[in-house]
């Protein structure tokens, strides 16, 4: 029997549901969200906003020679990609997410859909994936829950298609309804826990071609990956993480003091206290490791940008944003 990890295969598998239809009904929109653990959109973000995001992306690329400047369909020039920056870090230093959420468009889509202000989780990948050379893999990147490394923030992963993303350029594919279950994610495996290669039943797996417009949402406890890219173009999307402004949100801020038992910060929005740290804690690493409470002072200081969630005075999260 062929399994979804054969080296360089993307099996044939159903489509995303769309859920265009039900977008103001919010009693089908949660029925929705509770039986398959996502929404798909179709054309619902402001194709000029979009654009635009793009248009960072694509100046970007063609500064670093890897795509033809202007060429909208970024093609890769074929240019070494030795010192490509994988996580297009100059866009995350520029907070490019900043403008697209302030979109006024962009903005009324998410107000409308969540029934709420959006509060947005500065946890961002800016993705300019290139082809890949090697098929000897999965065309399975890595397959994982957003949730398991984020424990005690609520967020839905927002991820945005900035150009067409069909089969040979990957794109995402996700497990419909295995939000609900237990972690996938294998215990006995640390520090990275990864989930075996049989959890996810074939065929629950979902995908479509993506496009300019749509949006992925997706309940944080989803397993998806991220898709080989066996195209000639890079493939460009943006994930970035929501909650409704109205829940329990995170603090999002800078630490003003660290030991290995508490951690003071002061958020963006005024929010301000000192939280205790304890073997509950999820703290996270940039490498997505979790950090022991000792060694908690060497990867945290004061001045450090951090998301930090909170249970009755306790840290359950602290990470950085990336
Ligand atoms: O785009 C990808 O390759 C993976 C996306 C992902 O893991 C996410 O949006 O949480
Ligand atoms: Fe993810």
């Amino acid at each position: 029997m062929s399994t979804v990890l054969e080296a360089g295969v993307l099996p044939a598998m159903q489509e995303l549901h769309v859920s265009n239809d039900i977008l103001d009904d919010r009693a089908a929109l949660q029925a929705a969200w509770e039986r398959d653990g996502y929404w798909f959109f179709r054309n619902v973000l402001d194709t000029d906003a979009v654009g635009r995001l793009r248009g960072v992306f694509l100046d970007e690329l063609s500064q670093l020679g890897m795509i033809a400047p202007g060429d909208p369909a970024a093609r890769y020039s074929g240019k070494n990609l030795g010192d490509f920056p994988f996580r297009m870090e100059p866009l995350a230093a520029r907070k490019t997410w900043k403008p697209f959420v302030a979109e006024p468009a962009v903005d009324r889509f998410f107000t409308r859909l969540l029934a709420d202000e959006p509060f947005w989780i500065p946890t961002v990948e800016y993705r300019a994936t290139p082809p890949v050379q090697d098929r000897s893999r999965s065309r399975f990147d890595y397959v994982h829950q957003d949730g398991f490394y984020n424990a005690g923030i609520p967020f839905a992963i927002c991820w945005i298609p900035l150009v067409e993303i069909d089969a040979d350029v990957g794109g995402l594919v996700l497990a419909e309804g295995l939000h609900k279950g237990p972690y996938l994610h294998d215990l006995s495996q640390p520090p990275l826990f990864p989930v075996p290669d049989n959890a996810v039943p074939a065929h629950a797996w979902r995908r479509t071609t993506y496009r300019p417009g749509d949006v992925l949402i997706m309940h944080l406890n989803t397993p998806h990956t991220g898709v080989a890219n066996y195209s000639d173009r890079f493939r460009l999307s943006m994930d970035i993480r929501v909650m409704g402004a109205s829940g329990d949100t995170p603090i999002i801020g800078e630490i003003t003091a660290i030991s290995q038992h508490e951690v003071a910060v002061q958020g963006e929005d005024g929010r301000s206290g000192a939280f205790t740290l304890d073997e509950s804690t999820y703290c996270r690493g940039i490498d997505g490791r979790k950090v022991p409470l000792d060694e908690i002072p060497l990867h945290f200081h004061v001045g450090d940008e951090v998301i930090l969630a909170s249970r009755d005075g306790r840290v359950t999260v602290l990470r950085p944003p990336h």
